[in-house]
């Protein structure tokens, strides 16, 4: 009964919805101010709209609901294009929205993903932003979430980097999801874990200072110096992660966390809702921001179906 995984997989979809609403706002801010922040998430009736973040993850819920938890690489990346070729406008980067266009053109995601900023592929965070339905899927060791993560990822983002940030995210939502609810959450023991199914050097060492940066009780702005707040997968994925692990029962808290590191903070806001709605479930939303926020029926949707998948086996 404490596992309820459908209940989580619902509060970890709603909970990234609303966390990439709710910092939408701010996105390129930095610092953020605190009053603005909290003005925005508990005062303010205004809706709230969802940006390219949660428009992916409802991609990849999708294909993953219709496959049964496998990824198929072509059929995402066509699905990914296609949803950016009927709704352009909802902030994607630069890179994602020329990778797309090749992809409607009929490139092949091998070839257009991978010459992406000079041959180098994308370091961005769009593959870890979408995840968090690969975390979901019920009854996978970390192993199998990790090789699907990097799956789901290679069809738009070939750096190494950001194939780590895509495997990091997918296994600290499982993490999350498998959690016991109200008992201290130490760092240490999802941040292992996590370094076990990561391949960069560069991963390690930022996921290796979370600990003492969690334990210490840093400030917003104090993680956002140390491990930085951009569109890298490198900075913004261990941001969200700190998000996570200094608040991980108080859903305002870690969304206000991660909104005042400041930078890409629908991502970072979107990444941390999933993990705190993983551990805590949907009925732990902010009853408000589910109201406020637009196309809300479209991501309890795929949610359901998504989580109807544990049902099923
Ligand atoms: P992406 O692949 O375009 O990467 C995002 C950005 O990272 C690029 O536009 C580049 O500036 C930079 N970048 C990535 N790889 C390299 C590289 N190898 N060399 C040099 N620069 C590089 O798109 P994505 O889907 O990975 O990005 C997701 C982000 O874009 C999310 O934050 C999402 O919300 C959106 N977005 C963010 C901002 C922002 O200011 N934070 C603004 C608009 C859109
Ligand atoms: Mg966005
Ligand atoms: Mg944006
Ligand atoms: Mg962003």
């Amino acid at each position: 009964a404490e596992l309820s995984w459908p209940h989580r997989v619902r509060g970890a979809m709603v909970l990234a919805a609303c966390g990439d609403a709710l910092g939408a706002p701010f996105e390129g801010t930095d610092p953020v101010d605190r009053a603005d922040i909290d003005d925005w998430m508990n005062r303010s009736t205004q809706l709230m709209a969802y940006t390219d973040d949660t428009a992916s993850a409802l991609v990849l819920a999708d294909h993953l609901t219709r496959r049964h938890g496998t990824v198929g690489e072509d059929e995402l990346a066509d699905e990914l294009a296609r949803e950016w070729a009927r709704d352009p406008d909802r902030g994607y980067g630069h890179g994602a929205a020329r990778l797309f266009a090749e992809l409607a053109h009929g490139r092949p995601w091998q070839r257009a993903a991978a010459e992406l900023f000079d041959g180098q592929g994308s370091y961005g965070n769009g593959a870890a932003m979408r995840v968090a339905p690969v975390g979901l899927l019920p009854g996978l060791g970390l192993g199998a979430v990790a090789g699907r993560a990097r799956r789901s990822a290679v069809v738009t983002h070939q750096h190494p980097q950001a194939v780590d940030g895509a495997v990091a995210q997918a296994v600290a939502t499982a993490l999350a999801a498998l959690s016991t609810r109200d008992t201290p959450l130490d760092p240490d023991r999802i941040v292992t874990p996590i370094r076990e199914h990561v391949d960069t050097a560069e991963f390690q060492a930022a996921l290796r200072r979370l600990p003492a940066l969690v334990n210490g009780g840093a400030s917003s702005t104090q993680v956002a110096g140390e491990v930085g707040n951009g569109v890298s997968a490198i900075q913004s994925v261990p941001a969200a992660l700190a998000a996570f692990l200094r608040h991980p029962d108080d859903i305002p808290a870690a969304i206000a966390f991660a909104i005042g590191m400041g930078g890409d903070t629908d991502t970072i806001a979107s990444m941390t809702g999933a993990l705190c709605g993983a551990r805590r479930t949907e009925r732990d939303v902010p009853v408000m921001w589910g109201l406020r926020l637009g196309g809300a029926s479209r991501v309890w949707t795929a949610a359901s179906a998504l989580a109807r998948l544990a049902q099923a086996t």
